[in-house]
């Protein structure tokens, strides 16, 4: 009899060590697998974190330059540089500025002497979206500052924002 109650006994208390061998393994997986779990629940929120906006301000426009008065005949189209081709020489008559773009047009090539226009569009939030217009480069009235219809031949374009 005594024999057979140690071993219960014995049984009993591994038993016991097993449970709670078991409990102890059981409360250190779930400390473990919830700690990654929170790391993914935070990678989640990063991951619907929305993306940065692209910039639409980025987008490069480009001067345009026609042959002929009220922006007729062909048209040429030069961004920001510095130009003594890619249009015809002596041929432009009317331009279209970009807003926040600067303009300088010269009669001469090395851009010395002769006739100068410099025009430069109001930066934003002035007017993001207007455009400066010059209908013709000819010599009239209140129009005398432009004297260079057919004239142009150096043309300098200056980014503004
Ligand atoms: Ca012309």
């Amino acid at each position: 009899m005594n024999g057979k109650v140690i071993a219960a006994v014995i049984a009993a208390l591994v038993i016991l060590i097993v449970v709670v061998v078991v409990v102890v393994v059981v409360v250190l997986k779930k400390k473990k697998t919830s700690d990654p779990e929170s790391q993914s629940n935070s990678s989640d929120t990063s991951d619907s974190t929305p993306p940065a906006p692209a910039e639409s301000t980025a987008e490069v426009l480009k001067v345009q330059f026609f042959q002929h008065c009220d922006y007729g005949g062909t048209m040429w189209e030069l961004g920001p540089g510095s130009y003594t081709t890619g249009f015809d020489d002596n041929q432009i008559s009317s331009v279209k500025i970009p807003p926040g773009y600067k303009v300088s047009m010269y009669e001469n090539a090395d851009k010395s002497g002769g006739q100068q226009i410099q025009s430069h569009n109001p930066k934003p939030p002035a007017d993001v979206t207007k455009w400066m217009e010059i209908p013709c480069l000819i010599q009239t009235g209140q129009m005398a500052v432009y004297n260079l219809n057919d004239k142009i031949s150096a043309i300098d374009i200056e980014r503004l924002i």
